[in-house]
């Protein structure tokens, strides 16, 4: 069943996708280090859905103020609504999208990607994957159905990189061991104060201002690039 659903999210559009059990979720690390539970009780599992945001096409990756934030996201939550109606058509199986941020219901985007078997959590505190690299956006879908757990990949891409990621950070966030949250949502505020307009893929995204965060950390990562 994982399996068939997992091809499916591709037609619709997933570069990639996995799914992970509620249980699994509960034991991630973010759950425990914020001092959370997952606000999902009862049976299904997760399906994570990851969408290739590339280097050449900076556009998907922009925040606008319309409805979704970036057009990446907005395909990802095209994605999922097909997925559903195809579940419940085609499956008999009631699955929804869940909200992108924590505080409205999300869910740990990275955790869950890892216990799905995506890739793992690199150097750069990102989740990175053996086709995209780090460069890839998530989101995620409850589904009622129960799942094994994934293969665990054999990958550990960092283990012999010189991590350049950790040296192209604007705001040094690597500079000690793990990483430093507060260099970095500095960086996020003076993105959100220079907002750009430039055509962009999406026509209204063109004509808002938009959002370039940075992502220096991100593209430097050597693998899959
Ligand atoms: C809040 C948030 C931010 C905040 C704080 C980030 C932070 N890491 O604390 C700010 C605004 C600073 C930020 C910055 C960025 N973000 Co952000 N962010 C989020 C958000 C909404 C929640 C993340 C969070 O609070 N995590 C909790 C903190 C405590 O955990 P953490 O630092 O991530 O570390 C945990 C993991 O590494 C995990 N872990 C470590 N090892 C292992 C091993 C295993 C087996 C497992 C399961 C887990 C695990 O445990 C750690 C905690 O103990 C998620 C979306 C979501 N709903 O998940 C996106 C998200 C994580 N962000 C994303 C991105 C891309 C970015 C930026 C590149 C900016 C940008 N251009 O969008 C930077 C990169 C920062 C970095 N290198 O980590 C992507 C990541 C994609 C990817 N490939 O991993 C996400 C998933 C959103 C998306 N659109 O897909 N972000």
């Amino acid at each position: 069943m994982a399996a068939r659903i997992v091809a499916q999210a591709k037609t619709f559009g997933a570069s990639l996708a996995g799914m992970v059990s509620i249980t699994a979720l509960e034991r991630a690390p973010s759950y425990a280090t914020c001092g959370l539970v997952p606000r999902l009780a009862g049976a299904g599992s997760l399906l994570v859905l990851a969408l290739v945001h590339k280097h050449s096409q900076p556009q998907l990756d922009w925040w606008d103020d319309r409805k979704g934030g970036t057009p990446g996201n907005r395909r990802m939550e095209e994605t999922a609504i097909n997925l559903a109606r195809w579940l419940g058509r085609k499956m008999r199986v009631e699955a929804h999208l869940l909200p992108y941020h924590m505080e409205r219901g999300g869910v740990f985007l990275k955790d869950a990607a890892v216990l799905a078997g995506l890739g793992i959590i690199g150097r750069n505190n990102l989740l990175v994957t053996p086709d995209y690299g780090p460069r890839i956006r998530l989101r995620a879908m409850l589904v009622e159905v129960e799942v094994d757990p994934p293969e665990t990949p054999d990958f550990d891409p960092c283990a012999r990189c010189c991590v350049p990621c950790t040296r192209a950070c604007p705001r040094e966030a690597f500079a000690q061991a793990s990483y430093h949250r507060p260099s970095c949502a500095a960086q996020m505020k003076h993105d959100e104060a220079n907002k750009i307009r430039v055509p962009g893929v999406e026509e209204a995204t063109g004509q808002l201002p938009c959002v370039p965060y940075c992502r220096a950390c991100e593209l430097a990562c050597p693998v899959a690039r």
